[in-house]
């Protein structure tokens, strides 16, 4: 099995199709497929705050559900967008706004087909992904190794937002603990979720949210190869929407 796990899409449709094809998969007769039979992993958080998430939607729940060439773990944007679609009360803010916004512009037949992709798509999902034949770990925000093989609320809370203490930054910003720095297994563990310049490698962990929405980069990590493939983003750069780690 050869993988590449797509970092944090946030709406980059253009650039998302950019890595797709850059990656060499194809589409042929209307379903992607790839020459040497690789997969894809979503690593999360694939709407929110970008240009088009509607669209993103839509291919992500082809690229899973309809071609079966590709898997999706959720992150926190996922899961907040789950519950708008269940008709919860959540707060339209920190990016919803956008996805929210392109999909009240969508017509009633529209509305209906985004939003059952959406749920279908969520609902299928693991909380996290293990490749065994990889040695991989894929969750949103990273997992310990203490937490590999659980599924309770610890892990949701996890991987969705990762190891946060309940304080927050000044900006309002979660203080997370750098889990990754003690991690000791020896699974690789692929995540997101925090916007980083470059991929951040440490103890067999790899952030690869390389920030595409803040106008980075959206990358992809291969597995077996351990390459990196990346491309640029057309959106504005905010250089103040990435975190740097001292080691
Ligand atoms: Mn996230």
């Amino acid at each position: 099995m050869k993988v590449d796990v797509i970092g944090d899409v946030h709406g980059c449709y253009d650039e998302l199709k950019a890595l797709l094809s850059k990656l060499g998969y194809q589409k042929v007769k209307n379903r992607y497929v790839h020459p040497d039979h690789r997969r894809l992993v979503f690593v999360g958080d694939i709407t929110d705050r970008g240009p088009d998430s509607i669209s993103t939607i839509k291919l992500v729940h082809q690229l899973v559900l309809i071609d079966q060439i590709a898997d999706y773990v959720p992150g926190n944007h996922c899961n907040k967008l789950y519950r708008y679609f269940l008709g919860n009360n959540v707060q339209i803010r920190h990016g919803l706004e956008t996805t929210v916004e392109e999909y009240l512009n969508l017509s009633s037949q529209q509305k209906k087909l985004v939003k059952a992709n959406f749920v279908q798509l969520y609902e299928q999902a693991p909380l996290y992904l293990k490749l065994k034949s990889l040695n991989a770990i894929i969750a949103h925000a990273g997992i310990k190794a203490e937490l590999i093989g659980l599924n309770n609320k610890k892990v949701q809370s996890f991987v969705l937002y990762g190891d946060t203490t309940g304080e927050t930054h000044a900006d309002g910003r979660p203080i997370r603990r750098d889990w990754a720095k003690s991690y000791r297994g020896d699974f690789w563990i692929i995540y997101g979720h925090t916007p980083v310049l470059e991929p951040r490698l440490i103890n067999k962990t790899i952030n690869i949210d390389l920030g595409c929405v803040f106008g980075n980069k959206l990358a992809a990590f291969q597995l077996p190869e351990q390459t990196i493939q990346f491309v640029d983003s057309s959106q504005p750069f905010q250089p103040e929407k990435f975190t740097s780690f001292t080691s």
